[in-house]
């Protein structure tokens, strides 16, 4: 095995750190690292203007000579259309232990024509890198070109699709554009990167599950390209690719990075079922080539994503959607315990939940598998709330930071407890044993684990971690059956928490050579010393506080004792003078301590109290610019002498009245005029599908309109003998087309689903055949109006071009009659200067703006709800609500809309004109539409247009539309108005 012994580091000159690697390579072996001593993780990262390190070796990533261990949790900007509330959600990640931040940026979401970007408003990549380094998180920047990601065509832009060339090959076309993209954003990321002081992008990847084209030239020079282009581009940071399915693929060595191996790292994902075993994929799993990490021995275990949660698709009788309550509660907190501590257990060094915050595919972004909501089941929901699948998270999160024994692991000998499955690892320079106890039955287990003098209760399908051995501060664990959370040191102490359901007793042992003082200074405890000893045994309830002094030891330690409700109200925050550890409020955003005085920002639910450790020296405290009264608590910290209020009430408005109504495809007329509609009349496309003999080409795609709704109107002049009319068409899941004919409807089709043997799977096309009525079969002039809900492009998750299938029309015959027709084509106007090229479709409304706030409805007619209308087409229901939250809360306001599930309609909702998404009354699952602040006016005036397709065959809504509270809290952060 062909070892480089030098330093894989990202900048030149970083081999003063001496990291040779050693060893045979052999999987599971150790490699020396002696010149990187157990010591603190890196500072929280900043853009400092300082150069800065990014090497590994195999058991994690080095940075600046030190280790670290990646705990990081994914969110699209592109999901969150209002930049102020990325620093929310960035906040909220770091608060809960996760060191970075993993985001796709999605190639369609920035550019609607060839040479066209777009990286301003909600688009600014710049400033959500900016606001990273401000929250002090590093970023994995992921951008493609491919994504997948359940965005439109896997995150190719519309006008890929009618391109020449075969994309995520080597394919010339494919590749000038590429570069077009990277050129802009590589020229962002360059002065975000770690490396260089400019913030905190830390590592990069390129292409996403790329697994077709593996060994021909085809694939391999178009990898070499991208690792090239990147390079050029001043990327100096660690690059790498995440292989789907753990092949083995795109290992160092399989293409040509031109020669620098030791700059790339490999990364496989994996989503297994929450109902299996976990899998054992890292260093020390199966091997082989599906073994994961074991594929590539010399670069730490990689994770580029690991399922948090899982996309749920369109409800009905195929897809079955149930909701993202069933995604939460399959994959809920003991799923991340037992899976995500199996991953560490493997020596995953490197790990990112896919999603942590899910967020929204609004307007036309979802790909055509799911709907709006892209929540995902994720720790973080929707609507920014902190859920409970952020305990384990916090806890771990915590812990990989504040202790560095975790960061070079072996496996160690093979230990065995009874009912349990049990991993033994141990640091090789401290000593301190890792014990990741799972279990993986159906009833809790208690068992003895060896070296732990105390019983261990799991529950079922649970698991925690144990250690022995390991130093806090000044003095030493023996052994605890409680899981460490964290040990740092604050003013005149150290503190060291530990945590576990709340109810169990935990026995926690501190080596101590001598008699210490003991005192239990709050909470439910017992002690006892013999033999260099001291035994802790407490009931978890809230916060037990036991103080330990003396002993031998100057410096006291303060033992926190924590169950897991309260755990995550617990804060630990670096700051230049030290640490700070912060009790009580719900979150805890900013902490900034400047001479004896201590400035807190964050969030508060319920009223709590609050409570500070930090630097000696400490007496003021402000909380959101608030000054606190404090006393010194005994066991050390200032307290607040009142607790901190909670958040009040927010009251939201009905959406009873100021309904105005208003039909509109007038496309649908005869004597519409259309003269300025594009001529449908090509004859070649680059599209995958065939253009059928004897007919033009009828793709949207082709004539430049990509998104949303598309109408064809074909002229034509002799119906005689017509006795139906068949319509091909092509869109994605829950497409549909409505046809009239001289105005007089013809009828709805829908897209049926994948078990009707009359679509090919996939490309999700079908063909409706409407009757021509009898008295329309007459000579003379003719117009058949069609109008085409397309449901966006495919994903082309086996680079085999699918985002490349047509959409829109395919062909149009006629039985009875053979007339010639002449098409003309419409689809949406030009893109939206702020909302971007996915804000709108072709419905005469959007092309009028009606969907705009300052759209003139006075002269709309009055409506009320709810409807029971009864008519192919589409209306408009326009109104407008006032807010008046109170600045000082963060209000999460969605949008619910509910009726007969029988009724055939759909709504694409606008607020203050940005499309919010699609909502399908007898498809559902989804009822609720988060509304993002900043789009959504918490104070002021709202507009609220519903623009409703109605299939005709059924009465159609809307019925009940109203506003839901998702969450409130007292806090927040400053929202600018997008
Ligand atoms: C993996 C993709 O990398 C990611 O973009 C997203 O699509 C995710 O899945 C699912 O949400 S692909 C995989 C699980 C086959």
């Amino acid at each position: 095995m062909g070892l480089s012994r030098r330093t894989f580091s990202a900048l030149a000159g970083t081999t003063a750190l001496g990291l040779a690697l050693g060893g045979s390579g052999a999987a599971s072996c150790a490699y020396a690292a002696p010149t990187v001593p157990t010591g603190p993780a890196p500072a929280p990262p900043a853009a400092d203007g300082k150069r800065h390190t990014i090497g590994f070796d195999r058991y994690s990533l080095i940075v600046d000579g030190r280790r670290l261990v990646v705990w990081s949790g994914e969110m699209h900007p592109f999901r969150l259309p209002s930049p102020s509330l990325w620093r929310d959600v960035l906040q909220k990640m770091r608060a809960h232990g996760y060191n970075a931040v993993s985001i796709y940026v999605s190639w369609n979401y920035h550019s609607a024509a060839p040479g066209q970007y777009d990286f301003t408003g909600v688009r600014d990549l710049d400033l959500f890198l900016r606001m990273a380094s401000e929250t002090g998180i590093y970023v994995i920047l992921r951008p493609g070109p491919y994504i997948n990601a359940e965005i439109d065509g896997g995150g190719f832009p519309g006008w890929l699709t009618a391109t020449e060339g075969t994309a995520r090959t080597s394919d010339p076309t494919y590749l000038k554009y590429v570069d077009e993209w990277l050129d802009q954003v590589n020229a962002i990321a360059g002065r975000h990167l770690y490396s260089k002081g400019g913030g905190t992008i830390l590592l990069y990847q390129i292409e996403n599950e790329y697994d077709a084209h593996v060994t021909e030239p085809a694939g391999r020079d178009y990898m070499a390209h991208l690792y090239r282009k990147v390079r050029a581009d001043g990327i100096d940071v660690p690059l790498f690719h995440n292989d789907k399915g753990r092949n083995g693929y795109w290992i160092p060595g399989s293409f040509d990075t031109d020669g620098e191996q030791g700059r790339w790292l490999y990364g496989f994902d994996g989503y297994p079922s929450p109902t299996l075993t976990p899998p054992d994929w890292g260093h020390f799993g199966v091997g082989g080539t599906k073994g994961g990490a074991t594929a590539s021995p010399q670069t730490p275990g990689l994770v580029p994503e690991f399922g948090g949660g899982w996309f749920d698709p369109w409800g009905g009788v195929w897809f079955k959607g149930k909701g993202y309550a069933e995604s939460r509660r399959l994959r809920d907190a003991a799923y991340e315990r037992r899976f995500y501590l199996t991953n560490f257990a493997n020596g995953i060094t490197l790990h990112n939940v896919y999603m942590t915050f899910g967020g929204t595919s609004w307007g036309w972004l979802p790909a055509p598998v799911v709907y709006t909501s892209y929540d995902y089941g994720a720790a973080i929901d929707e609507g920014r709330q902190a859920t409970d699948k952020l305990v384990p998270m916090h806890q771990l999160g915590q812990l990989l930071y504040h202790v560095p024994d975790l960061a070079k692991l072996d496996r160690a000998e093979d230990v065995t407890a009874d009912g349990l499955k049990v991993y033994h690892l141990a640091n090789p320079d401290t000593g301190a044993q890792v014990y990741v106890v799972r279990n993986d039955g159906k009833q809790t287990v208690t068992s003895a684990v060896p070296g732990i003098d105390a019983p261990v209760t799991v529950p079922a399908q649970d698991a925690r971690l144990l250690v022995t051995g390991l130093k806090l501060g000044r003095r030493e664990l023996r052994y605890s059956n409680a899981q460490p959370m964290l040990a740092l040191s604050a003013g005149r102490q150290e503190i060291a928490v530990l945590t576990g359901r709340s109810g169990e007793t935990t026995v926690t042992a501190l080596e101590c050579a001598m008699r210490p003082t003991v005192t239990v200074v709050e909470g439910d405890a017992d002690w006892s010393y013999e033999d260099g000893l001291l035994r802790i045994e407490a009931q978890l309830d809230g916060l037990t506080r036991v103080l330990v002094s003396g002993g031998g030891v100057g410096t006291p330690l303060l033992l926190l004792l924590a169950d897991d409700e309260t755990s995550v109200r617990l804060w630990p925050r670096e700051t230049p003078s030290g640490s700070v550890l912060v009790y009580g409020p719900a979150l805890l955003r900013t902490a900034d301590v400047s001479g004896t005085a201590v400035r807190l920002t964050g969030d508060t639910v319920r009223a709590a109290e609050l409570e500070v450790w930090g630097p000696r020296g400490l007496r003021e405290v402000t909380w959101n610019g608030g000054e606190l009264k404090v006393r010194t608590s005994a066991s050390g910290s200032l307290r607040a002498a009142q607790p901190l209020p909670g958040v009040g009430t927010v009251t939201l408005p009905a959406l009873r009245g100021g309904w105005r109504r208003k039909t509109e495809n007038p496309e649908a007329a005869p004597d519409y005029d259309d003269s300025d509609w594009k001529l449908a009349d090509r004859t070649t496309t680059y599209s995958t599908t065939p253009v059928p003999d004897g007919q033009p080409v009828l793709f949207a795609d082709d004539y430049g309109f990509h998104y949303g709704d598309v109408w064809y109107r074909g002229h034509f002049t002799d119906a005689r003998g017509a006795e139906s009319v068949s319509l091909a068409y092509s869109t994605g899941t829950q497409g549909l087309l409505m046809a009239w004919l001289d105005g007089r409807p013809l009828g709805t089709h829908r897209m049926p689903v994948p078990g009707n043997s009359s679509v090919r799977q996939g490309s999700w096309a079908d063909t409706a055949v409407f009757d021509v009525p009898e008295e329309l079969r007459k000579d003379g002039a003719h117009v058949l109006s069609v109008l085409v809900r397309r449901m966006q492009h495919d994903q082309d998750g086996k680079a085999q071009d699918t985002h490349k299938v047509a959409r829109g029309l395919t062909a149009v015959t006629f039985a009875g009659a053979a007339p010639r027709l002449s098409w003309r084509i419409q689809g949406e106007a030009a893109p939206d200067p702020v909302r971007g090229p996915q804000n709108n479709g072709g419905l005469y409304g959007e092309r009028h703006g009606w969907h705009l706030p300052d759209h003139a409805d006075g002269d709309w007619p009055e409506a009320e709800l709810p409807r029971a209308d009864r008519q192919q087409g589409v209306t408009w229901y326009r109104t407008g609500f006032k807010l008046a939250v109170d600045s000082g809360i963060d209000a999460s306001i969605g949008l619910v809309l509910d009726d007969d599930p029988a009724r055939a309609y759909r709504v694409q909702i606008f607020l203050n004109g940005w499309n919010m998404g699609q909502y399908i009354n007898d498809v559902g699952p989804q009822h609720t539409f988060a509304l993002p602040n900043g789009i959504l006016r918490t104070r002021g005036t709202n507009t609220l247009a519903l623009a409703v397709l109605s299939d005709g065959t059924t009465p159609a809504g809307p019925s009940d539309v109203r506003l839901t509270l998702l969450g409130a809290a007292a806090g927040g952060v400053t929202v600018a108005d997008v």
